[in-house]
């Protein structure tokens, strides 16, 4: 100790210990920069700093005191150390996320859309809906009799396609090939009048190529009553054909064969592109195929139980691909089943 000067008193060093805290911390929070952040640490912790002064003066108190207001000092280099460690580091971190451009353009959420077949099938069942038609669905899977059997396709005949034509399941069991099993069902279990349609997916052993797909999706269509007639049929299927496509088309039908009904038919429309002149969607024909119909063959009204000298019907059966594909202009089948999100979203409710 130097002559002249007293030894510190404790009350006074405490005193200090608490106005550099009152000082420095405050100081901390307002520095601007790392470079006037560094200039007050060395202006308390330096080698010639407040603290680092006071700290110096503890070793002339009593050892009692010394132990005391040293660990009091100690606390308060550690404290202050800490803060400035942490303000550095916030000098240092980059500018995280910590604003928001609003000039940016906003990021985009894919919203999900209805798939065009099912866009499709809605539209057609509505049209079917809007005439009395009653819509039910069925099973994927059926049996011999459902499928082939009760629709007079007995075994042996052609459109069994037994030797390639079908998916077969054990048991005798297959993957449905058209949604008429369902109709059949509807019929062994309601008494005539029935109206009724059933969409839903088919399978058939076909090459996966621009116009055919081993799955694919039908709409079949069925009305039996007394007095269902031919005409009755034409009718339907005209208002059918000019709601999805417009009032301009012109309907024809045109003689057929199928097993369930008798006598076939073809429907076909004037083509919706060139309007009957000829293009590549016709096939330079001027026409459209949409589907097939007839009138309920009365081995089939027999097979459900109806009395088929009282009542009469008729069926329909129409691609939804083959549609969707005139409607939207698509050439190839397979478009519908690559899951292609290009190609998916450009569709919306027609
Ligand atoms: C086609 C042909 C057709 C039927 C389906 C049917 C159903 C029962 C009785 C009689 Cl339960 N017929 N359905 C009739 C004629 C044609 O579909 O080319 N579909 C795409």
């Amino acid at each position: 100790m130097q002559a002249g000067q007293h030894p510190p008193k404790k009350s006074d060093l405490l005193k200090a210990l608490d106005l550099l805290k009152e000082e420095v911390i405050p100081a901390i929070a307002d520095v601007r920069s790392q470079n006037e952040l560094e200039a007050l640490r060395v202006r308390y912790l330096g080698r010639k700093g407040k603290l680092t002064a006071v700290l110096r003066s503890i070793k002339d108190l009593s050892e009692d005191e010394r132990r005391r207001i040293g660990q009091r000092a100690n606390v308060l280099k550690q404290e202050l150390t800490n803060a400035f460690a942490e303000r550095i580091e916030g000098f240092q971190e980059k500018p995280k996320t910590s604003y928001i451009d609003v000039t940016l353009p906003g990021r985009r959420r894919h919203l999900g859309r209805k798939h065009p077949l099912t866009i499709v099938t809605n539209r057609i069942v509505e049209i079917f809906v809007g005439m009395g038609f009653e819509e039910y669905l069925g099973p994927e899977i059926e049996t011999d009799w459902y499928n082939f059997e009760a629709l007079n396709i007995p075994e042996g005949h052609p459109a069994r396609g037994e030797m390639f034509g079908n998916f077969y399941l054990p048991g005798g069991l297959l993957l449905r090939s058209h949604t008429s099993p369902m109709q059949i069902r509807v019929m062994e279990n309601t008494e005539p009048p029935v109206r009724i349609i059933v969409p839903g997916r088919t399978y058939r052993r076909d090459a996966f190529d621009a116009s055919h797909s081993p799955v694919f999706y039908q709409l079949e269509g069925l009305y039996v009553d007394e007095g269902v007639s031919f005409a009755d049929l034409k009718g339907t299927l005209q208002r059918f054909s000019k709601e999805l496509f417009g009032e301009g088309v012109t309907t024809k039908l045109r003689p057929s064969y199928f097993p369930f009904t008798e006598p076939s038919a073809e429907l076909i429309v004037s083509c919706v592109r060139c309007n009957g002149e000829g293009c590549k969607v016709c096939a330079h024909t001027g026409w459209l195929e949409l589907g097939g119909c007839g009138i309920v063959h009365p081995q089939v009204l027999r097979n459900v139980g109806y009395d088929y000298e009282r009542y009469t019907g008729y069926a329909f059966g129409l691609g939804i691909e083959r549609l969707a594909m005139i409607r939207y202009g698509i050439d190839d089948i397979r478009r519908f089943y690559a899951n292609d999100l290009r190609f998916l979203d450009q569709f919306s409710e027609i």
